[in-house]
């Protein structure tokens, strides 16, 4: 029988010696999501927020065969700055750990691993969903999928708003995946606050969020919930300001023929560029604000197991 090669960070394994509220955090965004050397500023800003707000954080990537569950500052700096680096999703990340590899983990990915090390509550940005001209590129994220089958709560700012978003509210129902907005009616979209969609549900108490998620357990239901953060008011880039940008992104990505685990770091690449470093301001704040948010539930899960 093979055994999961998993390693715990020091700091990780203390909290898990004293039962303390631990939250996950992804990699991908580090090595894909942001450019260097505000991903590695990012990646520890983020960990303190879950520290100051008294839990403990666990960054997950898969390094030299072994999923790493907490990393320590230098595997941190080493992931930000290494070029080229996997994006190991669901169907990547047997194969990367069987052969001794190395990747970033994306939502899907981390939302497994988190599950292996007994981890309920995990923050990111915003999760990948169903691509605009999906009914021709059938371009649609494993993370919407991991939603529905592995039971991780996760908190985000809403799909990613290059996305079809409609489409993918629609997708998240058929699989049953509770989308849950956090103090507001309306679907926050990454960097902007509204969408123009009603969220299917709305909580406004982390310990509400943390209730669900125990009661799915206690129905034995597989999948987890995704939370719909909106992002800071003083923070957001309004959805007709950033809208040309998106466009703009999809319209290059087009001509150039980017696909598949391409396509979300190119075009958000881009909008940072056409929006000289706007989108990546917002897209930290709204990684902090979740990574708060995610505390609090994670507290009150340990709280109230
Ligand atoms: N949140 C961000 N930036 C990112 C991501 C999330 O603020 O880059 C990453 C996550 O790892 C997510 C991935 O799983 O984007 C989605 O990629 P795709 O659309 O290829 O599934």
């Amino acid at each position: 029988m093979t055994t999961l090669p998993i390693r715990f960070s020091p700091e990780v394994a203390r909290a898990r010696d004293q039962g303390s509220a631990l939250v996950a955090l992804e990699s991908t965004i580090i090595t894909h999501g942001m450019p260097w050397p505000q991903n590695l500023e990012t990646a520890g800003r983020v960990e303190q927020a879950v520290r100051e707000a008294g839990a403990v954080p666990a960054t997950i990537a898969v390094l030299e065969g072994r999923i790493h569950i907490g990393l320590t500052g230098a595997e941190l700096r080493g992931l930000a700055q290494v070029q080229g680096v996997a994006k190991l999703s669901r169907a990547d990340l047997a194969a990367c750990l069987a052969s001794g590899g190395s990747g970033a983990t994306t939502v899907a990915a981390t939302m497994i691993c988190a599950r292996a090390a007994g981890i309920r509550v995990f923050a990111t940005g915003g999760i990948g969903g169903v691509h605009r001209g999906a009914a021709e590129s059938f371009d649609i994220s494993a993370d919407l999928q991991e939603l529905a089958q592995t039971p991780v709560t996760v908190v985000a700012a809403g799909p990613k708003a290059v996305l079809d978003l409609p489409k993918t509210l629609e997708y998240l129902e058929t699989m049953g995946v509770p989308v849950i907005a956090f103090g507001q009616d309306e679907l926050p979209a990454f960097w902007s606050r509204t969408s123009g969609l009603k969220a299917p549900l709305r909580m406004d108490e982390p310990a509400q969020i943390a209730a669900a998620h125990r009661m799915r357990e206690a129905l034995g239901l597989p999948g987890g919930q995704l939370v719909a953060n909106p992002v800071p008011a003083a923070d957001e880039i309004a959805q007709h300001e950033i809208a040309p940008w998106i466009a703009a992104a999809l319209a290059e990505a087009g001509a150039r023929g980017i696909s598949a685990k391409a396509v979300t770091p190119f075009l958000l690449q881009h909008i940072y560029e056409a929006s000289a470093g706007r989108s990546l301001a917002t897209n930290i704040a709204l990684v902090l604000n979740n990574a708060r948010l995610a505390a609090r539930i994670a507290k009150d899960l340990v709280m109230n197991p």
